[in-house]
């Protein structure tokens, strides 16, 4: 098999780069370890920042974005007994989130594929990169116990955190850099109406908790639980009423319990790779960084990084140039480094870290003060959250 672009990995960055290079009529095929449904099941971001929804709209797959998506203009910071609202839209000129779960990205991008009649081979086993260091790369995998070979100019590494691309490169050539954070969030997916219209983000002495939602209908909440924690430790009735004893008590007295359609455990990590490419081997999304959700924007940088690789491809097959594909990397860790740093602040001002001292639980409530009480600072934390420029 040939194709131009080999996309490794049908989650949100795969499936963007797909549906974005079939528009301009450059073929690829994706190759995908995991089922379709598997892939849809998997419950995860849902806060787009409007760089992505712009990015969806111009691969035509935001019809039901813009029908079902909720536009939110500001969300709670709540600490110390208080809240603080970030009015997002007031101090950024007008601009806005918004929310719609990665799950429906996905969906729609997959029917979009689908109708375009684009190549996808799912349940794909034993997948391999091969000879990326030269101008004809290929991809291996076995598929329904037969070797299937796909030669082609570029593959494109979508594969997430845990994916072969990454792990395919020799060790001399990147360095990674990395935290891990000593506690993980616990969320729960349930139809019940949201306690709040907007998001908070609370910070208590039990631990952080999160009000977010999917739809006026679906709320999604997480709390901070030790790592070790497992999913049977917690009935939805005690996930509940720990989360009610982490909130202000009127967003408390708001929540609506309803059985969990869903109850899963993350483990927080800060995680970049430089560079971004190898040869012909682009890396994208999560196979190339990791981010704590509390910033709200691993998803956000998988969107960035398809941006710049897409114009990249597209500029070397229509342009014959190589400029965006050799600027790829250093394009895409310069946004993808200043999401790091505000992720990195949100979870450090929000979460309560097993073996602080004092000194520096004073710190953690002086940084939010400061938000507080400056407009300054208050604008720093609403123009990240909407999203850098691209
Ligand atoms: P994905 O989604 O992990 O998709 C990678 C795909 O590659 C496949 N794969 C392989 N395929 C072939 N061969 C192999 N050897 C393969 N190995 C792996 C996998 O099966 C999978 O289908 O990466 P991608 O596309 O880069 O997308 C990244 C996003 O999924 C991720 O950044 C976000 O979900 C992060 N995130 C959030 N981001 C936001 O922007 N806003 C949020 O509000 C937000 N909330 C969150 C989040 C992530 C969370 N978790 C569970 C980590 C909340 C949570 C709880
Ligand atoms: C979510 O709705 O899943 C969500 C929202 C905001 C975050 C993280 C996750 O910061």
């Amino acid at each position: 098999m040939r194709t131009q672009v080999a996309i490794i990995g049908a989650g949100p960055s795969g499936l963007l780069l797909g549906q974005l290079l079939t528009r301009q009529g450059i073929d690829n095929v994706i190759v995908e370890r995991r089922g379709g449904d598997h892939v849809l099941s998997r419950i995860r971001a849902g806060v787009l920042e409007q760089g992505m929804v712009d990015l969806l709209d111009e691969a035509g797959v935001s019809l039901r974005l813009h029908r079902e998506g909720i536009v939110h203009e500001g969300f709670t910071l709540a600490f110390a007994g208080r809240r603080h609202r970030i009015d997002m839209k007031g101090l950024t000129g007008g601009k806005t989130v918004t929310v719609y779960g990665q799950t429906e990205v996905t969906r729609d991008l997959m029917e979009a594929r689908q109708v375009a009649g684009a190549s996808t081979i799912y349940n794909a086993e034993n997948v391999a990169v091969r000879d990326f260091e030269s101008v004809s790369p290929r991809v291996s995998l076995t598929k329904d116990g037969m070797p299937t070979e796909i030669s082609c100019d570029f593959i494109a590494g979508c594969d997430g955190f845990h994916g072969v691309c990454r792990q395919s490169v020799p060790l001399h050539a990147f360095q990674e850099f990395q935290r891990s954070y000593p506690f993980g969030w616990l969320g729960l997916l349930a139809d019940v109406p949201a306690a709040s219209h907007e998001l908070v983000y609370a910070n208590d002495e039990r631990g952080f908790a999160l009000c977010s939602m999917r739809s006026t209908t679906r709320s999604r909440y997480y709390i901070q639980v030790p790592l070790e924690t497992k999913i049977e430790d917690w009935s939805d009735e005690q996930f509940f009423a720990e989360l009610r004893l982490r909130l202000p008590p009127d967003v408390a007295a708001n929540v609506t319990t309803g059985p969990s359609l869903e109850k899963s455990i993350a483990p927080l990590r800060s995680f970049v790779v430089e560079p971004m490419r190898f040869g012909q081997l682009f890396l994208a999304g999560d196979a190339a960084h990791i981010v704590p959700p509390t910033g709200a924007k691993g998803l956000n940088l998988a969107a960035s990084d398809i941006r710049y690789l897409f114009d990249a491809i597209v500029e070397f097959y229509l342009e014959k140039s190589t400029v965006g594909l050799d600027t790829y990397s250093t394009r895409a860790l310069a946004r993808i480094w200043k999401a790091e740093r505000f992720s990195w602040w949100m979870t450090s001002v929000l979460h309560k870290f097993p073996g602080n001292s004092p000194f520096d639980e004073r710190m953690q409530r002086a940084e939010l003060e400061y938000v507080e009480k400056s407009r300054a600072a208050s604008t720093v934390v609403a123009e990240n959250y909407v999203g850098l420029p691209y």
